[in-house]
């Protein structure tokens, strides 16, 4: 058992049919708690449509390396191909965290799976999601994800805006 907490986002396509469907199936892997899906800017450096962002925490039978092949399953079955790294795409499914049975956080500097995952700490497509799901939420290594929200720019706060309950 572990519980890993998941930053899902789509940007092309059914943006919202495709995040909902990838939730649905996620429910056979243990219990999930999604935010609402919210329109996000796309950050980073490829010019791109809007993303539509979901995040889900799940208490399930996986390890770390089970959820990144959940993670690759989904996104494959959402017709997903890898182009341009930061590009746009059908889905895309990043671990954010993952804590193990014994309530330990697991910690990876492996480039196939970076936990907790090494940007996280810094997107408010992420944060703000994750704290409307989890008031308490804490990103092991960086603090309460109140005070990460809370240290971004506002501007990038006030552009995560919530479009429909998940
Ligand atoms: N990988 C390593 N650690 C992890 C992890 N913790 N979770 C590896 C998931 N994957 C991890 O990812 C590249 C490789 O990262 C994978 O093979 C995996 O083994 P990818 O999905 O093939 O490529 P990518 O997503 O383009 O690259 P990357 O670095 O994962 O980008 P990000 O960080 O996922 O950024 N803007 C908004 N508003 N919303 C978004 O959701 N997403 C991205 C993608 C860019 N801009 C965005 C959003
Ligand atoms: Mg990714």
């Amino acid at each position: 058992m572990s519980r890993v907490v998941l930053s899902v986002g789509a940007d092309l396509g059914d943006r919202a049919g495709t995040l909902r469907t990838a939730l649905a199936a996620l429910a056979a892997d243990g219990e999930v708690t999604s935010s609402g899906l919210y329109e996000t800017p796309p950050w980073g450096p490829v010019e791109q449509p809007p993303y539509l962002n979901v995040v889900a925490v799940l208490h399930g039978g996986r390890d770390a390396a089970g959820w990144l092949t959940r993670a690759h399953e989904l996104e494959q079955a959402a017709g997903r191909t890898r182009e341009v790294r930061w590009g746009a795409r059908t889905l895309d499914v990043d671990i954010v965290t993952v804590v193990d049975d014994e309530g330990i956080p697991v910690r990876s500097d492996d480039p196939a799976l970076t936990l907790p995952h090494p940007r996280a700490h810094e997107r408010a497509f992420v944060l703000v999601p994750w704290l409307a799901v989890d008031g308490d939420a804490e990103l092991p290594g960086y603090g309460r994800v109140r005070d990460l929200v809370a240290a971004l720019d506002p501007a990038e706060v006030d552009a995560v805006v919530l479009r429909a309950e998940g």
